[in-house]
């Protein structure tokens, strides 16, 4: 499913997030920022070391503490076919549910690695599903969260032209097409 957006693209797709040739794919990191499992572990095997050496230097630099919920940093794409990897923390979805601060965690998780594109004049940008695997918030509501999102700052951006979720089966990418179809009626 596609829309456009004054001159703005957002694709919704199903696929696996290493393989696209955007300019930046984004990572579901953790606050280690060293790997995990799910998308993280596929970015960085697929990757390379490259990545992870970039993202301990942010570590030891940066964020000797982790990397802060909803914050978004940028590595080398390394092996990938995408230039740069965009690396943010969503919220964890201890008992399933999405409040209000962990809405506000996911969105800035969404805001933050956008607005990183955007100041480094990156066209394109890959989201996958951020917190619904191993961080267990509710799929319907984290892809409104995710929608909404992407939505509103898409057309404000300088740079950003098209934004793609590459959403790993058929059944997350129907949840994310339902609520799209839903929000745009409500526009
Ligand atoms: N391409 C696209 N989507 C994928 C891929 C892929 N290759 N692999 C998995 N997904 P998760 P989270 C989907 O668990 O919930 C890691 O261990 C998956 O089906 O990757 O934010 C980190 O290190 C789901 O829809 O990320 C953290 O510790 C979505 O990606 C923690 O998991 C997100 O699932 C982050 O948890």
């Amino acid at each position: 499913m596609e829309i456009k957006l004054g001159n703005k693209k957002l694709i919704l797709k199903i696929g696996d997030i290493t393989e696209e040739n955007t300019d930046a794919i984004v990572n579901a990191a953790n606050p280690t920022l060293l790997g995990g499992g799910g998308v993280d572990g596929a970015i960085h095997r697929k990757g390379g070391s490259k990545i992870l050496e970039e993202c301990k230097k942010i570590r030891k630099e940066q964020y000797p503490d982790g990397l802060p919920f909803g914050e978004a940093v940028i590595t080398t794409g390394g092996n990938l076919k995408a230039r740069y990897v965009i690396h943010t923390v969503g919220p964890i979805c201890d008992r399933g549910v999405l409040d209000t601060e962990k809405t506000k965690l996911l969105s800035n998780a969404y805001k933050n690695s956008l607005l990183l594109a955007d100041r480094l004049h990156l066209k394109s940008v890959a989201f996958p599903s951020i917190s619904t695997g191993a961080y267990r918030c509710p799929l319907d509501d984290a892809s409104k969260v995710a929608l909404k999102t992407i939505l509103d700052l898409l057309p404000k951006l300088k740079n950003v032209e098209t934004v793609i979720f590459t959403l790993f089966t058929k059944d997350i990418y129907n949840v994310y097409s339902k609520n799209l179809k839903e929000l745009i009626k409500d526009r």
